[in-house]
């Protein structure tokens, strides 16, 4: 199915010169709210309002083209347990990976930590450069703890290129920190790409 899935969008949808952006994390931590503030930021979708979200049964997908020189593909998958064993196969066809981190939700924190070491340490994310996001913060005190929970003892920073965005509650905050991490993201995998020609 993951196969008929990647082989049907690299025959009919994949253009040249773009990247494809996996966005992971536990059900609930606010993927598909990302994924649709992102639509609305670089494709000008909707009225820039958030709407409510449905919990995501399988994979959402939108091309964004920004003016970033590469347009940017994003897979936005759901985080029910049933799914998560499908992250390393989308993992592996990836260009980056966003991973959400619900910062008010200790244990969905500690599960995805260990998925997320365990991604490292088998070397799917070798090279793929991961941007981490804290969601769900109150304040950036409390999103500076997580980021250095999670990047400071992680495995990560020897194998790939990574970096920790704080999205904090106020969402009229979100568009220039969005436009940031693209351009971050762009970047890394053109980068990546050079470097592995
Ligand atoms: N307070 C707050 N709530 C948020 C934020 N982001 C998302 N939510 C809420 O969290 C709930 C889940 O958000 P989703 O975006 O559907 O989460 P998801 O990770 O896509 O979940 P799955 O598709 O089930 O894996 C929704 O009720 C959102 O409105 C945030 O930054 N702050
Ligand atoms: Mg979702």
């Amino acid at each position: 199915m993951f196969s008929l899935v990647t082989g049907l969008f690299d025959e009919f949808y994949r253009e040249p010169d773009e990247f494809k952006i996996l966005i992971l994390g536990m059900e609930g931590c606010g993927k598909t709210t990302i994924f649709e503030a992102i639509k609305i930021e670089l494709n000008h979708r909707g009225n820039g309002a958030f709407g409510a979200v449905q919990p995501t049964a399988g994979l959402n997908l939108s091309r964004c083209r920004g003016d970033f020189g590469s347009n940017l593909v994003f897979w936005d998958v759901g985080g029910r347990r049933a799914l998560i064993p499908m992250w390393k196969k989308y993992a592996k066809e990836a260009d980056a990976v966003m991973f959400i981190i619900d910062c008010t939700n200790q244990d969905t924190q500690r599960h995805s930590r260990a998925i997320f070491e365990d991604l490292v340490t088998q070397d799917v994310l070798a090279g793929v450069p991961c941007m981490l996001i804290g969601n769900k913060c109150s304040d950036v005190n409390m999103a500076t703890a997580v980021a250095t929970d999670w990047i400071g003892p992680s495995p990560i920073q020897k194998v790939a290129p990574v970096s920790f965005l704080y999205l904090p509650p106020d969402h009229g905050q979100w568009g220039h920190l969005i436009r940031g991490m693209c351009r971050w993201l762009v970047t890394q995998c053109a980068m990546a790409k050079a470097t592995n020609l």
